[in-house]
């Protein structure tokens, strides 16, 4: 058995979890057009025979402004302790490298095991931006081109990391796509289309907990979940008129929830103010951005 670990790191938004689900075959991190849409390191698995590879989804790289920034800069950090490859992700819809891609680049080059460049989106922005991306990783144990949208290129990248896995164990079962509980992944659900469907700083303010979930008798899964906001002026805009946009991110995340967990979902919603959750460290504590083991 080969087998092992794969960080998956860059600026915010070059499509890190979009290709981590991609090469996972599964939905295991929530994916939006906006930046700092993951908050945690998340592993996703990637089964071959004879092989797996783990990979380790990574909170953007970009300048904290709170303490959950700083909190999501600790995850991608411990994201790359140990792992036997660091992938550098960057968006060929970017003609050149940002501030964030350096500081992305220092830490994969850092890292200590073999460094791979992923320019992602060549749907969108072809190859063109290939040759000034490389440069940025001194020592490359390989290079692709990538769309994981389309697919074009993923079958290459995955036979080179199967090929770059030293000898190991199995560390997930056969049927595990992700070291996160169902709760994690319903909660991220509901997330997503806040994401989706809020603008501003509003989806940044938002957390969502999944405070139960119960099969019922008739086969439904009933989740009820809590979307916390900063202040009152967000509870608002979450509600929406007449209720009218919690419907909708209610509606949406169920549908989500049941294409996932293939069964009926009753999902009920509520908002509440959490005051300046993102800078208070208990309660950051409290709402699961630990501190990375
Ligand atoms: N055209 C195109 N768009 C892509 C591709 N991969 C990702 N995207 C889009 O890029 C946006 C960001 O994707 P994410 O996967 O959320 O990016 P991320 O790097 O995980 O972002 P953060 O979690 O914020 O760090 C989404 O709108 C995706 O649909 C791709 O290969 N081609
Ligand atoms: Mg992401």
């Amino acid at each position: 058995m080969h087998s092992g670990f794969a960080a998956l790191i860059g600026r915010p938004n070059v499509g890190k979890s979009t290709l981590m689900n991609a090469l996972v075959g599964a939905k295991v991190a929530i994916v939006s057009e906006k930046p700092q849409t993951t908050r945690h390191r998340i592993a996703g698995v990637m089964h071959r025979p004879g092989a797996q590879v783990v990979f380790l989804d990574t909170p953007g790289v970009h300048r904290p402004r709170h303490r959950l920034g700083e909190r999501m800069a600790e995850a991608t950090a411990s994201a790359l302790e140990g792992v036997d490859a660091a992938l550098l992700i960057v968006e060929a819809t970017s003609p050149s490298p940002g501030p964030g891609d350096r500081w992305a680049a220092a830490m994969v080059a850092g890292a200590g095991c073999p460094a791979y460049l992923v320019l992602n989106k060549i749907d969108a922005g072809g190859r063109a931006a290939l040759p000034v991306y490389a440069p940025l990783l001194p020592k490359l144990a390989g290079v692709f081109a990538v769309s994981a949208v389309t697919g074009e290129g993923l079958a290459d990248l995955a036979e080179a990391l199967v090929a770059a896995m030293p000898e190991g164990p199995a560390y997930f079962p056969e049927d595990a796509v992700t070291d996160r509980p169902d709760e994690f992944l319903m909660a991220e659900l509901v997330r997503e289309e806040v994401f989706r469907l809020t603008r501003d700083e509003v989806p940044h303010a938002v957390h969502v907990a999944v405070d139960e979930v119960a099969e019922r008798d008739n086969g439904t899964l009933y989740v009820a979940a809590t979307i916390y906001v900063e202040r009152e002026s967000q509870k608002g805009i979450l509600i929406g008129h007449g209720g009218d946009m919690l419907r909708s991110v209610g509606a949406h995340a169920r549908a989500q929830i049941e294409r996932i967990f293939g069964c009926p979902v009753y999902l009920a919603l509520h908002v509440k103010v959490k005051e300046h959750w993102r800078d208070r460290a208990g309660t950051l504590e409290n709402l699961g951005y630990r501190r990375e083991p």
